[in-house]
């Protein structure tokens, strides 16, 4: 019998040995080797499975972008405070820093990361860590970096301290060859922005993490996200948190998508509840690792038509960018998210109604403005290039 020398002439005999019939089954290669960068066989780095008490011990990262302080305010309601740590590579704002623990992270250096899973004994990660679509594609070299680089350093992390992993994919891992209305989850991918590109080789390299090493790897790809109270991260999608804050300051709101740009949209509260109803679905329950998960599918024109219904005198106009008219060009117009309905039991709560008198009430109680409910529509009385910024007077019809 040959002595084996190498890993890859393991792997190598272990694919073509006679027991082994590679045509039909996938080889359980998971034990040869906890992960990439365990070096000699003994030396093993691999953390011990931290029995997770009655809650998971859970690290943010990026947490200072859209979705981070969401979801830790959401967590820490599940999990408790203590439990959930919000991290980025920025200070905080002090509200931020006191309503819970807060730490710098790097995802780009690995000793970093690896020091507060260990000094914190994490077993969930959800990795925020991001340059989205539009801004990537004004830094590419530094989107790659923090896109590809800080995930193989996540999936490194995860993998050797068994973690359960979740990282967000999203429309934009679509492109123009990608059937668009509805998309579904298995299809042909070939986005056009490095931010999608990244996000493809996400999927990938979790699911090959989890087939080959194990790891527990779950992902979503979002919708474009509408939050009420956090800012968009300069993405494509950021017209539609943006609209509501301009009709409701100053009664007008200029659009840099075309009026019939259709995309697939979610409130934030759909996207957080789905991202933890996913890492909390057992194992078993989930056929594929990532998932397309939808809510609404809107055009600017309908989005508008709808704030129209509470705010009359609203007026859109359009300032096409092309960079961002182009990504969304090639982005699905609806998502097909059956099997996410299926596997684990989403289902969302905002349709485009919902959002819309949820975004105003939001946006218009820090101006005054009554609460809309089913039969209170907001009527201006002035014509609105008096307002200064304000509506002067509503009744409630
Ligand atoms: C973007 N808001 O526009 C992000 C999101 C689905 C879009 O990923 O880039």
């Amino acid at each position: 019998m040959p002595v084996i020398r190498t890993l890859s002439q393991v792997v190598r005999r272990m694919l073509l040995s006679p027991a082994c019939d590679c045509r039909t089954s996938v080889v359980p290669t998971r034990f040869l080797g906890f992960s990439p960068r365990q070096i000699p066989a003994d030396a093993n780095f691999h953390s011990i499975s931290v029995t997770e008490t009655d809650h998971p011990c859970v690290l943010i990262t990026g947490g200072l972008g859209q979705l981070g302080v969401g979801l830790a305010n959401f967590l820490r309601k599940r999990f408790g405070k203590d439990n959930v740590i919000l991290s980025d590579i920025r200070k905080p704002p002090n509200h931020i820093f006191h309503s819970g623990p807060f730490i710098y992270s790097d995802i780009l250096d690995y000793k970093n990361l690896r020091e507060i899973v260990v000094n914190n004994r994490i077993t969930w990660l959800f990795h925020y860590s991001a340059l989205l679509s539009a801004v990537g594609e004004a830094n590419v070299s530094l989107a790659r970096d923090v896109n590809i680089t800080g995930l193989h350093n996540v999936l490194d992390v995860a993998t050797e301290h068994n973690l359960r992993l979740f990282v967000p994919s999203t429309i934009g891992a679509f492109g123009p060859t990608s059937p668009r209305n509805p998309t579904p989850d298995l299809c042909i991918q070939r986005p056009r922005t490095i931010y999608g590109v990244s996000k493809v080789h996400a999927e990938l390299m979790g699911e090959y993490y989890h087939y080959r090493y194990g790891l527990d790897f779950r992902c979503l790809r979002y919708p474009g996200i509408i939050s009420a109270d956090s800012q968009p991260g300069g993405g494509t999608t950021d017209y539609a948190v943006q609209i509501f804050h301009d009709a409701t300051k100053n009664g007008k709101f200029e659009c840099n998508l075309k009026p019939n740009t259709r995309l697939p949209m979610m409130y934030i509260d759909d996207c957080l509840r789905a991202t933890l109803e996913v890492m909390e679905a057992p194992e078993k329950s989930l056929s594929m690792r990532t998932y397309n998960i939808n809510a609404m599918s809107f055009t600017p024109k309908e989005l508008a038509q709808e704030v129209l219904k509470h705010v009359p005198e609203f007026q859109i106009t359009y300032n096409v960018d092309a960079v961002r008219q182009a990504i969304a060009d090639s982005w699905p117009m609806n998502f097909d998210d059956s099997n996410a309905r299926k596997d684990w039991g989403w289902k969302h709560d905002f349709d485009l109604p919902e959002l819309v008198t949820t975004m105003l009430n939001f946006h218009g109680s820090d101006t005054g403005l009554p609460k809309l409910t089913e039969n209170i529509k907001w009527k201006s009385a002035c014509n609105l290039d008096s307002c200064q910024g304000k509506m002067i007077k509503f009744f409630m019809l």
